[in-house]
């Protein structure tokens, strides 16, 4: 049996060194599976994310194909927060009944109910580390506050969230009472989810960077820090991750964590020139480059491999893996990354 800590993806975040780098793929366990769009025929989102069986099929889905190294639990950013009342859908991305837009909005969130911190995810994450093989990790993850917060105030994904920089704009001490709420909330869920066996989790700041740097440095950062300072001190690694950030990479970077996930327009090279010494890093293959088939994508890996050194690098896209992701350059990517040392 293999102990965990010998699992590759553990050992990069750790910066130990490895025979090969650790890959998994965003959103792995998605809509560019035939097997995938096949279940989605028959179930909503909502139905595959809501039931713990089928979660911990649509986890394990991707590794009848292809050999990476972590699964990620099957759920989404929302999952969690029928612990604080809110109610939402899914059209595709996340529809939230009663936006919050006021002080007043804020103040109604109720106590925390505990029974309803996604013990659906809880339990899948239990019945995925039972099936999956001894050296795959199983990683656990959340929304971090800002990036909820953008759904809730706006109510729906919107292009550059205008609704929730108005809310920022105008009611900066209620947005601070809410991330402090949400912060709180996954620090305790991330805990929850660690103990249940991921290994890892990665906080999704998709959305951070709708915000100018003095602005994210006054209202997010004590929020997102404090996320991160409790799950660290429960001895949970961290993977952070941003996206559409660039004006933001080096105030991330200071932030506690064993991991910098970040998305395609990062030189990940002089990212980890600057910061390899402190932390992991992850990412960053363009998932358009995978549309462009297998000879783009083995190029694209190449010099990915090339341009950044082997220790303390986990290989991922730059984003979620696009529906339209032809399966060859998937296993392009794959061949790649197994045979660099071969
Ligand atoms: O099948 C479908 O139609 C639903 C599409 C879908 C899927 C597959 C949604 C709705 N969520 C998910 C799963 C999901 N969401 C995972 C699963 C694990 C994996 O394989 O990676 C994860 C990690 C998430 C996290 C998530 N949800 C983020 C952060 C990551 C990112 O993509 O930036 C965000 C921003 C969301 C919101 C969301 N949920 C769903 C969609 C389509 C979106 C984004 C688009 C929008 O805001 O409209």
């Amino acid at each position: 049996m293999t102990n965990p800590i010998d699992r590759l993806m553990l050992k990069a975040i750790q910066r130990e060194p490895t025979p090969r780098r650790p890959l998994w793929i965003m959103r792995q366990a998605g809509r560019y599976l035939p097997e995938y769009r096949a279940l989605r025929a028959k179930h909503s989102f909502k139905d595959l994310a809501t039931s713990a069986e089928l979660a911990t099929e649509v986890t394990l889905m991707p590794f009848e194909r292809f050999a990476f190294d972590a699964a990620i639990v099957f759920a989404d950013i929302m999952s969690p927060l029928p612990a604080l009342g809110i109610e939402f859908d899914f059209a595709p991305g996340p529809i939230v009944a009663q936006p919050i837009r006021s002080a007043a909005d804020v103040e109604k969130l109720p106590e925390p109910d505990r029974d309803k911190l996604a013990p659906e995810v809880i339990a899948a994450l239990k019945m995925s580390r039972m099936a999956l093989s001894e050296d795959t990790a199983l990683l656990g993850f959340c929304g971090a506050p800002w990036t909820l917060a953008a759904y809730l105030v706006e109510g729906k994904g919107v292009k550059d969230f205008p609704t929730l920089r108005a809310f920022a704009a105008s009611e900066p001490d209620a947005l601070d009472a809410l991330l402090a709420k949400l912060s709180a909330l996954m620090a305790e869920y991330l805990i929850l989810q660690h103990k249940a066996g991921a290994d890892a989790v990665q906080i999704f700041d998709s959305w951070a960077g709708v915000l100018a740097l003095p602005d994210w440095e006054r209202l997010i950062r004590p929020h997102l820090e404090s996320l991160l300072s409790t799950v660290g001190a429960a001895g949970v690694p961290r993977i952070l991750f941003l996206q559409n950030a660039p004006h933001l990479m080096d105030a991330y970077a200071s932030l506690p964590c064993e991991v910098l996930a970040c998305d395609w327009r990062i030189d990940i090279k002089g990212l980890q020139k600057q910061y390899g010494d402190t932390r992991a890093v992850q990412g960053n293959i363009d998932p358009a480059v995978l549309l462009g088939g297998p000879e783009a994508t083995r190029a694209a890996a190449e010099r990915l491999l090339e341009a950044v050194e082997p220790i303390g690098h986990i290989v991922n896209l730059g984003h979620g893996i696009l529906p339209q992701t032809p399966l060859e350059s998937v296993e392009a990517l794959v061949e790649t990354v197994h045979n660099e040392n071969a």
